[in-house]
């Protein structure tokens, strides 16, 4: 059996555009387009953010953490294609992805005609594809791929932040995203509660099963994304908050700890945002992080196949 400690450094999560030059932040308008995305009430309180039980410490999921948040909508899902196309259409929005000319695809959904394609050092299953981006998710002439009802995928932060300023909303903090998965159950690993998924019968979430990263068998139903709206949503009427894909939040990606490892890591990480959720690419195997106190970080303009997000409103 794997220990944590070994378990720490596997991520299905984190590729950045290291090394790369920034780009200009896209120009938009705010505040000024229409969201037909269902929302529900999400009440205010003390949210309990982290868990008394970490399972990967060194991703800042302990200590638990009491923060004072004021009522706000969230989206009962992540935003769809449907929906970023018609911010595409109204505003002429260019992701990051399409102004790189490239994001990153999982090795197994590189179409063949792609060919050889680089590899992101220690996560060797994410493959910088060009041309691919939110409506050709795989690459260039996979069009068909990018399916109305599910997520938007190759969005980076800068993306996400600029359709929830047209939709007048934001993206959600850490906090909020937890009291809102947590729906009042307190320290749950899991939306729904307890239950462990498995590779067979248990199965309430879009994850991996099988042996990461080789094979899977789908016993969820999907190999990649899901639907934004499918499995059964938490109690307070939220759908796929874990796995998926992951959701940007508000927050910078920061850990506290005094761990020399960490702060080494770290180091690597400035300005790097904060995601929640995890992922279709999640097994407990290998990035056991399709848990509420669960996080990753990874650069703001950093896009792939497995990253979304999830628009909140306040007042
Ligand atoms: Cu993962």
């Amino acid at each position: 059996m794997r220990s944590i400690e070994q378990r720490t450094e596997k991520r299905c999560c984190t590729p950045a555009r290291i090394g790369l030059l920034g780009l200009a932040r896209a120009e938009f308008e705010r505040g000024g387009g229409c969201s037909h995305a269902e929302f529900v009430e999400i009440p205010g309180g003390t949210a309990m953010v982290g868990t008394k039980a970490p399972q990967i410490p060194d991703d800042g999921e302990g200590p638990i953490r009491m923060v004072a948040i004021k009522p706000f909508r969230m989206a009962v899902t992540t935003v769809t294609n449907q929906e970023f196309r018609a911010f595409v259409n109204a505003t002429g929005y260019v992701t990051e992805a399409e102004r790189y000319g490239w994001s990153f695809v999982f090795w197994s959904q590189v179409p063949e005609n792609v060919g050889a394609t680089q590899a992101v050092r220690e996560v060797e299953w994410w493959r910088r594809v060009d041309g691919a981006c939110w409506f050709s998710p795989n690459g260039p002439e996979t069009e068909d791929d990018c399916l109305p009802d599910h997520p938007v995928v190759h969005i980076s932060w800068n993306d996400a932040r600029a359709y929830a300023a047209w939709v007048g909303g934001r993206l959600p903090t850490e906090a909020e995203w937890e009291h809102a998965a947590r729906a009042g159950q307190g320290d749950v690993r899991f939306p729904w509660g307890e239950d462990e998924p498995n590779d067979t019968d248990v199965t309430p979430c879009n994850i991996w099963q099988g042996d990461f990263p080789k094979l899977n068998t789908a016993a969820d139903g999907f190999v990649t994304t899901a639907p934004a709206r499918s499995f059964e949503p938490n109690p307070w009427g939220l759908y796929n908050l874990v796995g998926n894909v992951w959701e940007w939040t508000a927050d910078p990606y920061r850990v506290r700890s005094l761990k020399r490892s960490v702060k080494e890591r770290l180091a690597g990480m400035k300005g790097y945002k904060l995601s929640k959720g995890g992922s279709f690419l999640c097994h407990r195997s290998y990035c056991y992080r399709y848990r509420i106190a669960a996080r990753s970080g990874t650069s703001p303009d950093s896009a792939t196949t497995h990253h979304g997000f999830r628009v909140v409103w306040s007042d």
